[in-house]
């Protein structure tokens, strides 16, 4: 399949923005997708990790298998690191991560708590694009201020928000690295709408998805379209297309339409609840 790879300018920008921003930051909250939290991690952050205490948010844990999740969880889970899981489309439901805040900076709290001086957190939202960053903020915040969009590459610039009485909260656009050298993990995120669409070629990456599905979760093809997965991913695109009654003019399998179909079906978690990163591989 073709390479995988996509660094616009702006995500040159956005790194520089956090580059610059960096050292007035307490605690980084690192919004994984729980799908694939092997494959959300940016390796370029790694110098960011060594520095600060980390926050990693599982989000979309709605569309993700729940013991793997939990897996995930313990393995990020360390002295200077803690883990939530989180659905960020759910009202209230990250009040979790505020109180790992609190936890992981209770140091600075205290040391400004005995001078009797308020001081004010700040925390930095980081992620590839579309793990869904900014609704995580909008979910801390009560209301709907930052702009979200069910496509990658949403956010630009920089903006912060104050949530909670004393912590400030600096989202960031959605950002990749110049080179996506494992792509396994390239796919994965395609697979999950963190890489733009156009760039990829959406009939190979159905045709792979399809593939990994019938080793991992066969039943998910099966109760959605109702075939059994064979071991050729281009046969059972076309078997998709059948079961969507996508036919060309002659008859033939859309398999184009099918594989989009099939992409919309797995981001929106009609195949059920699936784990594409295993926390036991990672
Ligand atoms: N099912 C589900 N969908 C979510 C969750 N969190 C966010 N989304 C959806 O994911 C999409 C992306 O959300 P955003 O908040 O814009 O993502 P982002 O990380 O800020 O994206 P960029 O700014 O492009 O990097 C939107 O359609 C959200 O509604 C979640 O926990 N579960
Ligand atoms: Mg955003």
């Amino acid at each position: 399949m073709a390479v995988i790879n996509w660094y616009p300018g702006h995500m040159t920008k956005s790194i520089r923005m956090i580059e610059e921003n960096i050292r007035l930051i307490d605690v980084l909250i690192y919004v994984l997708d729980a799908r694939a939290p092997k494959s959300c991690i940016n390796p370029d952050f790694a110098r960011y990790i060594e520095k600060l205490p980390v926050v990693y948010v599982l989000n979309k844990s709605d569309l993700a298998d729940d013991e793997e999740t939990l897996k995930w969880a313990k393995f990020l889970s360390g002295v200077k690191s803690e883990a939530v899981v989180v659905n960020s489309t759910v009202s209230k439901s990250t009040a979790s991560v505020l109180s790992i805040i609190k936890k992981l900076c209770g140091e600075k709290i205290r040391k400004y708590a005995l001078k009797n001086v308020r001081t004010t957190i700040k925390a930095m939202v980081i992620g590839v694009p579309n793990t869904g960053k900014s609704t995580l903020i909008n979910n801390l915040l009560g209301k709907a201020k930052a702009v979200t969009g069910n496509k990658p590459g949403v956010t630009r610039g920089k903006q912060w928000f104050r949530v909670g009485e004393y912590v400030e909260v600096l989202d960031t656009p959605g950002t990749l690295y110049p080179k996506l050298n494992d792509q396994v993990s390239a796919r994965h995120l395609a697979y999950l709408g963190s890489i733009k669409d156009e760039v990829v070629d959406t009939f190979e990456l159905s045709v792979q998805l399809l593939s990994e599905l019938a080793l991992m979760k066969p039943e998910a093809v099966s109760i959605r379209y109702g075939f059994s997965p064979s071991d050729s991913g281009e046969k059972d695109l076309e078997q998709v297309a059948l079961s969507r009654s996508f036919l060309l003019k002659g008859g033939a399998p859309d398999v184009e339409r099918a594989s989009v179909a099939l992409l919309d079906d797995f981001r929106k978690g009609r195949l059920g609840k699936i784990t594409l990163d295993k926390a036991d591989e990672a």
